[in-house]
């Protein structure tokens, strides 16, 4: 079997990201599928360096081995909390009201991105397979090319990839998609963005995509195709069944005396609607006052990327907001909204998860949303909560039988609160039962086994079961 070198952003070192609490879908996706893989896990350590040396920490912790490199202030400034968070990841989530447009930042991403190709180099032998993640990296394959490696290289974009017009607003558009055709396989979250992607090729490339979603790009063909991911369905399972599991199950329903529970789990980010979310939840309070009090919503929310302005802003508007929402509908011995700005570790969310009623997942835009599948997961099938996910994920493409709600309109919001509060035990099971079967079947294994078995070029190996066509 070939090694594995993933290339990502971050690296998880350890089990220190887990005790923290936050660490995202990508770190989470990406430890289960190194461990059953030999090969190296490469990126930043997070650590600032005064000069870059290019020095490699190799480090083997829990069956999976890292090499990081230290960043100086500037490249994490123009690369990191520049190029990547302030304009790739707006605009691919399509807010170009908050996408910036700064030359500096595109000079510190190609920078950077041509050190991580050098320091990697020489950790790639000839047969290896290198699979290079999401929209921090998206030409260092072709930057690696450059270098005269031949190797098979993938790409998986963990976020949308956004239409044609959107794309186009971004300076050097073109020469960013032309830097991602020099992969052989680029992998996306949904059929959706994949969409986009060939429209893009097309349009502006006038590029021809075959019926496999070839690209035939100066003599070579790169095959583009969705892979959607999915959650280490075995271990949540297994975190689940924990005593620290039911211990915060009981914590939590002993907490709401009789109330129903709806929870949100988010990084703090404006993509995931959490200001839509409380301002839908505040007009249920207000639509049913016969209800009042007997619906509590959970907001977890462990802030990120908090030396960006948009981040520090959507913090303080969701602070107000709940201030508002809890100061109208709040009596002595009732708050409606639970705000909470931290992490938890996994055990203790599925537990969470597990004595919700509701899992209220309605992010404005998103690749996928693992939440929504871990909500699923720690259900009790025989008194499962009800999903509401936000047709916007690009989870609701597989997980149909939840109740979609448009985010945006406060209205539907409420009224879907207020169907699944309501909703029959039959009704709850027969759609958990479906939901579930996607959430176990499409699991990340399924998810890296396909990507890397269509990087090996063994050819179209099984599509997820549940994707919609
Ligand atoms: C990106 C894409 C795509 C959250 N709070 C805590 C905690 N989390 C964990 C969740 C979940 C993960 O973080 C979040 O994953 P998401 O998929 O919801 O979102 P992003 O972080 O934006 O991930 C997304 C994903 O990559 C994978 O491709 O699905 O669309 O944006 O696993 O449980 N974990 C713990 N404590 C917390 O308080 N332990």
């Amino acid at each position: 079997m070939s090694r594995l070198i993933v290339i990502s952003n971050r690296v998880s070192v350890a089990s220190a990201a887990g005790a923290a609490g936050a660490q995202g879908g990508l770190a989470v996706a990406l430890k289960s599928a190194l461990r059953e893989h030999r090969g190296i896990w490469f990126g930043w350590s997070g650590q600032e360096t005064p000069e870059f040396t290019g020095h490699l920490d190799m480090q083997r912790n829990d069956g999976v081995t890292t090499a990081t490199i230290d960043l100086e202030p500037q490249d994490i400034d123009e690369y990191y909390n520049g190029y990547a968070n302030r304009t790739l990841w707006p605009l691919f989530h399509y807010r170009i009201d908050l996408t910036e447009y700064d030359r500096n930042f595109g000079e510190g991403y190609e920078r950077v991105n041509e050190r991580f190709a050098t320091s990697v180099l020489p950790l790639i032998e000839p047969d290896d397979l290198v699979w290079v993640h999401d929209y921090h990296l998206l030409p260092l394959g072709s930057m690696l090319r450059a270098k005269g490696v031949n190797n098979r290289m993938g790409l998986f974009l963990h976020t949308p990839w956004p239409p044609t017009r959107l794309l186009t607003s971004l300076p050097m558009h073109e020469r960013l998609v032309a830097s991602m055709l020099e992969y052989d396989v680029i992998g996306f979250q949904t059929t959706e963005w994949l969409e986009s992607f060939l429209h893009y090729v097309q349009k502006e490339m006038g590029l021809k995509v075959g019926l496999d979603n070839s690209i035939l790009y100066k003599g070579r063909r790169v095959l583009a195709r969705a892979f959607p991911i999915g959650i280490d369905y075995a271990e949540f399972t297994e975190a689940a069944q924990s005593e620290e599991a039911k211990e915060a199950h009981d914590r939590l329903k002993l907490s709401v005396h009789g109330s129903k529970i709806l929870i949100g789990v988010d990084r703090l980010d404006y993509s995931k609607g959490l200001g839509e979310r409380f301002s839908g939840f505040g007009r249920f309070l207000a639509d049913n006052p016969d209800l009042a009090e007997s619906a509590v919503l959970l907001q977890i929310a462990p802030p990120s990327r908090g030396d960006v302005a948009s981040y520090q802003q959507i913090r303080e508007d969701l602070e107000r907001k709940t201030g508002h929402i809890n100061g109208a509908h709040a009596d002595v011995a009732f708050v409606p909204i639970r705000y909470v700005n931290r992490g938890f570790p996994r055990a203790q969310l599925a537990g969470f998860y597990r004595a919700a009623d509701i899992g209220l997942v309605t992010p404005l835009r998103d690749g996928m949303n693992l939440v929504a599948k871990e909500y699923v997961a720690a259900q009790d099938p025989e008194n499962p909560g009800v999903l509401i996910l936000s047709q916007f994920a690009g989870a609701a493409m597989q997980l149909k039988d939840a109740l979609l709600v448009n985010p945006h309109s406060v209205e539907h919001v409420s009224e879907t609160i207020k169907l699944a509060l309501e909703m029959p035990l039959a009704q709850r099971r027969k759609r958990h039962e479906k939901l579930l079967v996607s959430v176990r079947d499409d699991d990340v294994v399924r998810w890296r086994e396909d990507f890397v078995n269509t990087l090996q070029g063994k050819g179209k190996t099984t599509q997820p079961q549940h994707q919609a066509a």
